[in-house]
């Protein structure tokens, strides 16, 4: 174990002269509780990694394999090092994440327990280090024994759900235990509870102080339209001192403070006034997100000093909740440096069951694709983790707003001392983490627990119900939301999503319909009713969870299946399937419009089941995701003005069927490449209404400088022709609104256009300049179900690849005999993603381009290479 004790490496903010930081990662020894298996582990990692990384195990994500390792969580693990240390003296060691239950020896003497993976902590050592050889055991206990301790201790009433439903093949009681409550399985993931040391250890050593966090939080005074920075240091000091420390901000402002320190733990604040005009940070699509940066010395008195920087930028985020005029209720939606924001993007649930094999490549992948399917926001769901720093500074420089929960889902919690003051540790210390990042826009208590509570998810009696009332005031309101409020002023506080915002506060925190369209946000699922159903979906202000499930590709699922697995009737298939009746579900739905797939060679037949499994998903989310943004400027029946659309879910945790439209891996699902067109800055989005084509022209822009038409084709199944072509009058695009543009009976146009029915013709529109610029992407929307079109031929599609000329860029040809719906292009493990996918193809020739993210040539590409088609599969 001759890990590199002595590197010295600066993980902290802060440089400094007198402070000497000794890193405790790299390889440990690992031991199980009967001393049965000893392996050595790196430190960050968990016992997982370190039993697969050594050959004990083999990919826990393979097959059936979190079953077979099950007994790895059930275990008590021991993690040991040893090092040498020179330096005297305050000596500190530095735990940033500890998964979860620990006792913490240091040569044999018990230094410290941990009880929380989101808490840093810090156990002080100072005369317990030898020169040689001090020896350093973190005792981890299995999460689910504690866990299910913790709730056979608590006898005075039961804290459901005891255990997650027997389909998501988990463990019980993850309530109980401060960790990352998915990972004793979720409706999405597999049921691994992790035991490790999951960041990174150091030992601290300083004589005078050490700085222990430092924030920046721009704070806009509208009084005097200028901006100051309030900068808080949060120290450990030794010996008492004083400082002349320097702040600096280059070319926006400068400032000397003088600063004593006493002894002990401490906590200053100074606000730097700026009087200069700043640039404001924007949210993407919205203009540029500029970060200054922020230095900062502290030269003390003794000659040491210490640097730090922080990137710094200037917004102002507000939650409006007011009356509207005819509509019941109140609004709610963000404003962003004065203007409202349309939020538009997903929810972000762990990018791995092993948090320490997250990559920088992973987070920058998703959240790249995230922008590039022309998001702004993400919610950081509750029952995850709180993301690691790169994520937040990546949306800070992306422009994505982040919607940050607390990590609370869909259950009740304890609320003793022990608990809640766990809790009140790692609200602190999170928001502290977190409040200096532009990209946060909101704080929010908890995912689904007041609806929980409000619609009785857990057969509470009616006298009980007070006692989880109360439970969840005390722990949402007084000690999570009291400390945020503290902590940072600047952002709204939700108690819970959904919720009705302060309707639910006037209802004593618990509403009693927290999906009340008229407040707040919703969640809204329903699978079996008919997602081209629009009339069917709640008009809110703010859609902040909605979705369908798909299946992953073939390639992605291939990696951890056999070909016995390819059969949508194997046990693999419903062992993937964590929601019940899943796999149904998105048949039944998939069936209301499409023929199911009948191919006879059976692993065709079951590509071509996830193909049109993702063919579903991408239409549902697109016409619940496109009534929404028309909604922005409509009240209809007292309800409308929504505000925003975050669709249920960003990523996946493993390969497996999810409401994800990124793939376990990076590979985009239909869905994905869909939400880049209905998420455009500007949308044409039709349905029919009592029989009437409507197109409505949405806008996300802040000023009406366009004028646009409709223009409208209808092209039957057996023809590139179009088989007539209109255009609706110019209108002004009403900016951020929704300007109704077009409205015929479709009978009408039918009539018009001769040769046309419901069943043989598709309609596609787009909106134009009155100079024939093309202002929205061109959409399209079927005036039957596909399964029952008349006229479709087999399209016989085929394709030649090219290199385009750019580094890893390359050209598809596609030539087709007729029309083709939902063409789909796979190229398998070549990473990458194509400019369009899933489209309609109406003419001859299309070229679609390929961007990958490793090198390739055209003739991997070509060999790879899988096309799909709606016509194809049966
Ligand atoms: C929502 C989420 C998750 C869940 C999803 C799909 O309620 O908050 O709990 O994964 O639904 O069921």
């Amino acid at each position: 174990m001759n890990h590199a004790v002595w590197s010295f490496a600066c993980f902290c903010l802060f440089e400094a002269v007198s402070l000497e930081i000794f890193s405790l990662d790299g390889e440990w020894k690992l031991l199980n509780s009967n001393s049965s298996v000893s392996v050595s582990a790196e430190v960050p990692g968990c016992v997982h990694t370190a039993l697969q990384r050594q050959g004990f195990i083999s990919d826990p994500y393979y097959r059936f394999n979190d079953l077979n390792y099950r007994w790895i969580s059930l275990d008590n693990w021991t993690y040991t090092t040893s090092f040498s240390v020179r330096g005297k003296g305050k000596a500190v060691l530095v735990f940033e994440g500890v998964d979860t239950i620990s006792t913490v020896s240091l040569n044999g003497v018990i230094i410290g327990k941990t009880d929380n993976m989101f808490r840093r902590y810090d156990f002080e050592v100072t005369g317990l280090l030898k020169d040689q050889e001090n020896v350093l055991q973190v005792w981890i206990m299995s999460a689910v024994t504690y866990a299910s301790q913790r709730s056979r201790a608590h006898t005075e009433y039961r804290v459901p759900p005891d255990c997650p439903p027997p389909v998501q093949k988990g463990e019980c009681h993850v309530n109980f235990i401060r960790k990352a409550q998915s990972s004793f399985s979720w409706d999405w993931g597999p049921s691994f509870p992790t035991l490790g040391i999951w960041k990174g250890v150091r030992l601290e050593v300083f004589n005078t102080l050490r700085v222990l966090s430092f924030t920046t939080v721009p704070k806009y005074d509208s009084g005097n339209s200028s901006w100051n920075v309030e900068v808080e240091l949060f120290f450990d000091v030794v010996v008492a001192s004083k400082a002349l420390v320097l702040m600096s901000i280059p070319l926006l402002h400068s400032e000397e403070f003088h600063l004593s320190l006493t002894p002990g733990q401490s906590r200053k604040s100074f606000v730097l006034q700026i009087n200069q005009s700043v640039s404001l940070w924007w949210p993407f699509g919205h203009g540029e997100q500029p970060l200054y940066e922020l230095e900062i010395q502290i030269n003390m008195e003794g000659g040491e000093t210490f640097n730090a920087q922080r990137k710094v930028a200037f917004r102002t985020v507000e939650l409006i909740q007011e009356p509207i005029p005819s509509s019941p209720g109140l609004s709610f939606y963000f404003q962003i440096n004065g203007r409202p924001i349309f939020l538009k993007g997903s929810n972000w649930i762990p990018v791995h069951a092993f948090q320490d094999q997250v990559t920088t490549d992973m987070i920058t992948v998703l959240l790249r694709s995230a922008q590039k399917a022309n998001m702004n926001a993400l919610r950081v769901w509750g029952g995850g983790v709180y993301e690691q720093d790169l994520f937040y500074s990546l949306c800070d420089m992306y422009g994505i707003m982040i919607w940050q929960d607390f990590m609370f889902a869909c259950a009740l919690y304890p609320t003793e001392k022990n608990f809640i003051q766990t809790v009140r540790e790692e609200v602190t210390q999170q928001v502290r983490r977190l409040k200096s990042h532009p990209s946060v826009v909101i704080w929010s208590g908890n995912n689904e627990n007041e609806a929980a509570i409000a619609a009785d998810w857990f057969n509470i009696s009616a006298a009980e119900r007070p006692l989880y009332v109360r439970d969840y005031v005390s722990l949402y309101v007084e000690n999570i939301r009291d400390l945020v409020l503290q902590e940072d002023g600047t952002r709204p506080f939700l108690v819970s999503s959904p919720t009705n915002g302060v309707e639910s506060e006037k209802e004593g925190w618990v509403a009693h319909d927290p999906y009340d369209p008229h407040y707040g946000d919703t969640h809204y699922y329903s699978y079996y009713n008919d997602c081209w159903n629009w009339t069917a979906f709640p008009r809110t202000r703010f859609a902040s969870e909605y979705g369908f499930q798909s299946w992953p590709s073939f390639s992605t699922l291939s990696k951890v299946s056999v070909t016995s697995d390819w059969d949508f009737s194997s046990n693999f298939s419903s062992h993937r399937q964590h929601h019940e009746d899943g796999n149904q579900q998105m048949l039944k739905q998939a069936e209301l419009h499409y023929i199911l797939p009948n191919r006879s060679d059976p692993v065709q037949r079951y590509r071509d089941t996830i193909y049109i499994t993702q063919v579903m998903q991408a239409q549902c989310v697109k016409i619940q995701t496109e009534f929404y943004r028309r909604s922005r400027s409509d009240i209809v029946e007292g309800k409308g003005h929504t505000m925003g659309t975050l669709y249920w879910q960003l990523n996946d945790i493993w390969q497996g069927p999810s409401w994800s439209s990124v793939e376990f891996g990076g590979k985009w699902k239909m869905l994905h490449y869909w939400a880049t067109d209905f998420y455009a800055p500007v949308l044409s989005a039709a349905v029919e209404d009592e029989g009437d084509l409507l197109i409505y022209a949405v806008s996300d822009r802040h000023s009406e400088c366009h004028k646009v038409k409709a223009k409208v084709k209808f092209y039957s199944w057996s023809s590139f022709d179009a088989v007539c072509s209109l255009e609706s009058n110019v209108t002004t695009l009403k900016a951020g609104g929704s300007t109704l543009v077009f409205q015929h009976p479709i009978s009408a146009l039918l009539e018009q256009c001769g040769n046309c029915t419901r069943r043989s013709c598709v309609v596609t529109f787009h909106l134009s300049s009155p100079e024939g610029q093309m202002i929205s992407p061109l959409n399209h929307i079927f005036l039957s179900s596909p399964r029952h079109a008349e006229g479709v031929q087999k399209p016989d599609i085929t394709f030649t690849v090219k290199d385009a000329g750019i580094v890893q860029s390359f050209v598809v040809t596609l030539h087709c005999s007729f029309p083709a719906v939902y063409v789909w292009l796979d190229v398998d493990d070549i990473p990458g993603h194509f400019n369009v996918n899933g489209f309609l193809m109406l003419s001859n020739t299309s070229t679609v381009t390929f961007g990958a993210w490793r090198p390739t040539t055209a003739e991997e590409i070509t060999a790879n290479l899988h096309i799909t088609s709606l016509r194809d599969v049966y």
